[in-house]
């Protein structure tokens, strides 16, 4: 099997500065070397990206670079697939997701996304309390929020709301919580993880995909779904988060299905790091997906 390492370096979708290394990060802590000795044909590339900070916008900062960037990656995570390799995109901030998205969305119609996160990411100009476009883009997939965002691609939206789960969410605003219900969005929290266990969360999703018809499934792996004190390189950290085993049942139970046709992992700020553990545990867990 081909996977096509998909090197983002964007970092003007969050407030601190520094996910811009997260991609570098992760190719030192030897994800290449990793896939290889597993006998994965593994090449790599980076995003051409557009990176000028603006203040011109304070509830979609930095909006011209998100959108410029955004077309950029869903042209080259289009290509490929196209060309029949799995795109497992490295991260830059959760902005990238809007031209992730958009890339593999304009190839499966009907597309089942995995969000893992502690948070929603489902705040509009209106709803954001931040301004970062991070907290964002499971909004503009589904078509909700500035349409120079939603349209990024030149088409929406991206997904159906009904396609969407997230898990491992702990914090949310008000807006996000409104949109969630209006939407009927699934959501598993920390909590629910804890009640009814990661396995049973699993075999319902599986359930609820089949019943949609989901055939292809994306997966996006925020790092602060993590506990804090595993994942120090991250930007916004909420107490009470998955441990490594719960993450890593959840990729291999995914990778089980068969749907899966697009992972990224997003949100490593290697300036946040100590020693570039996060990375490492980055490289861990793509392994455990593959
Ligand atoms: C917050 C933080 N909800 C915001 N969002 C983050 O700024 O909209 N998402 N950190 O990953
Ligand atoms: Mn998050
Ligand atoms: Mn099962
Ligand atoms: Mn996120």
């Amino acid at each position: 099997k081909k996977i096509s390492v998909v090197h983002v370096p964007f970092t003007l979708g969050s407030h601190r500065r520094g996910c811009d290394l997260g991609p570098k990060a992760i190719k030192y802590a030897g994800l290449m070397e990793s896939l290889q000795r597993k006998n994965y044909d593994v090449s790599e590339k980076e995003v051409g990206l557009v990176q000028v900070e603006d203040a011109q916008n304070p509830v979609l900062k930095n909006l011209s670079s998100v959108i410029e960037t955004g077309n950029r990656i869903a042209k080259d995570v289009d290509q490929v697939i196209k060309s029949g390799t799995f795109p497992l995109i490295i991260g830059g901030d959760h902005s990238i997701a809007i031209g992730t998205i958009a890339g593999v969305a304009k190839n499966y119609s009907n597309l089942g996304v995995i969000w893992v996160d502690a948070h929603g990411d489902l705040n509009t100009e209106q709803t954001t309390p931040s301004g970062n476009i991070h907290g964002m883009p499971l909004a503009i997939n589904i078509g909700i929020g500035d349409e120079r965002l939603t349209s990024i691609y030149h088409f929406a939206p991206k997904i159906k709301p009904e396609n969407v789960v997230i898990i491992g969410v702990r914090d949310l605003d008000p807006g996000e919580i409104a949109l969630l219900n209006e939407k009927n969005i699934t959501c598993y929290s920390n909590c629910d993880v804890e009640e009814h266990g990661i396995a049973r969360i699993m075999d319902d999703l599986q359930r609820k995909f089949e019943e949609n018809g989901v055939d292809y499934i994306h997966l996006s792996v925020d790092l602060d779904v993590l506990e804090p004190y595993l994942v120090k390189g991250v930007g916004t950290p909420v107490q009470g988060g998955l441990t490594y085993r719960e993450t890593a049942y959840l990729l291999k139970e995914v990778c089980k299905w068969n749907k899966l046709v697009s992972a990224e992992f997003v949100e490593l700020n290697p300036l946040l790091d100590e020693r570039n553990v996060t990375a490492e545990i980055v490289v861990s867990l793509i392994n455990e997906l593959f």
